[in-house]
């Protein structure tokens, strides 16, 4: 796409969802560092989700936690979302915490363990009714440490059939995002290592299963455009956990990294059609601001998103295709990097003026005195979930 109104007009509609975890306080095992003005309740979280997009204009939803972010009335914390310009996303499940799950969750040896993991992500589907959410994510902690600790074959049966009970209980326009992680916290074998574990789960069980990519989690060099385009083309793309990493799942700010990577994922996902909301690929988040401040980190996390979305938008298709038909290796990969050495940040400032937004969110958001005003009024704020 060469047209620059076309160009924004593709910006424009864009929709990155943040999570509620990235606002609340984290860390490493080794320490977790306290930070000023953090959210205390769920609300609050939402509040700080709000001015991402109160500065970015393309946040719109907020993916929660359950039980970190668990309340007695989900209805009014979605009225709440509502009335602070945000919605609700993505349910994300939590069968990790617990002592019960130290041999694994749905795949534990023990039924009863198994059977209250399976109601807490049933519980999570009431959830999502209750807050209108159409995405269900679903993250495994599951694995063992040593081999002949249980049997893989086995474990994958146990996963199948809860995975076959979430499904049944979805509702028509609701879906689980299934994801897959290659080690930790299981150390020799994880249940879900790869897209291809949760691809094949995902295509027995039909449309409404669909894997989600957290950048995150993939060894070293891993060629993750090519998964996306994959997935994409066999429909089964369901969303990103965008985040950087430079060792294992460090949970780094997506695109500060590895920019390159980011517009080479956001490439396949134009050209496979993931960018067509019809597609319905869900672009979230899945951060922890250790020792940045969250919001202006979610902030400059989203415009990192633009700006590598606003690059693969540039490439010049009928140029590449034309490189790419008549063998020419080294022009095709011109066309490539030329629209990736292309400075988007004037365009999405223009874009962004458009919107009747500031053409610098991080200025704009710094100079609101937001985080002042939260750091004089919350005092103790929580931590994200983990690691506290
Ligand atoms: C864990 O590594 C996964 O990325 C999950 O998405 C997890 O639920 C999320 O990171 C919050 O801890
Ligand atoms: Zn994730
Ligand atoms: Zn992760």
């Amino acid at each position: 796409m060469n047209d620059t109104s076309a160009v924004k007009d593709a910006l424009r509609r864009q929709q990155i969802e943040t999570p509620s975890w990235a606002y609340g306080n984290s860390g490493t095992r080794f320490k977790v560092f306290a930070q000023q003005g953090v959210p205390r309740t769920p609300q609050e979280k939402i509040d700080d989700a709000a001015q991402v997009h109160r500065f970015t204009g393309v946040a719109p939803s907020v993916a929660v936690h359950i039980p970190w972010d668990k309340v007695d009335d989900y209805a009014a914390l979605s009225a709440h979302a509502e009335d602070r310009g945000v919605r609700i996303g993505a349910v994300n499940t939590n069968v990790f915490q617990d002592d019960d799950y130290k041999l694994g969750s749905v795949t534990n040896p023990d039924p009863k363990v198994r059977r209250k993991a399976l109601d807490h992500l049933l519980e999570c589907v009431d959830i999502m009714d209750a807050v209108g959410s159409k995405d269900l994510k679903l993250w495994f902690s599951d694995g063992t440490n040593y081999p002949g600790q249980d049997d893989i074959r086995t474990r994958q049966d146990r996963m199948a059939e809860a995975l076959a009970a979430v499904y049944e209980r979805l509702g028509d326009d609701q879906r689980f995002l299934l994801e897959y992680k290659l080690f930790e916290p299981a150390f020799y074998m994880t249940d879900l290592p790869d897209w291809g574990a949760s691809y094949a789960h995902c295509l027995k069980l039909g449309p409404k299963a669909q894997v989600v990519v957290d950048t995150g989690h993939h060894a070293p060099g891993t060629n993750i455009e090519f998964i996306v385009a994959f997935l994409l083309r066999e429909g089964k793309l369901g969303g990103f956990d965008f985040n950087s990493r430079f060792y294992a799942d460090d949970d780094l700010m997506v695109g500060a990294a590895d920019p390159f990577q980011l517009f080479r994922i956001m490439y396949e996902v134009v050209r496979g059609g993931g960018y067509d909301p019809a597609t319905g690929v869900a672009f979230m988040l899945d951060q922890c601001h250790n020792i940045e401040p969250k919001i202006h980190g979610q902030i400059r996390s989203v415009m990192n998103v633009q700006e590598a979305t606003a690059k693969a938008l540039l490439v010049d298709g009928d140029a590449l295709r034309a490189a790419q038909e008549s063998g020419d290796v080294l022009a095709a990969n011109a066309v490539f990097m030329d629209a990736y050495n292309t400075d988007v940040r004037p365009l999405l400032a223009e874009l962004r003026e458009e919107m009747g937004l500031h053409p610098d969110p991080v200025a704009a958001y710094k100079a609101s005195g937001y985080f002042e005003r939260v750091v004089a009024e919350r005092k103790d704020g929580q931590a994200a979930g983990w690691g506290a």
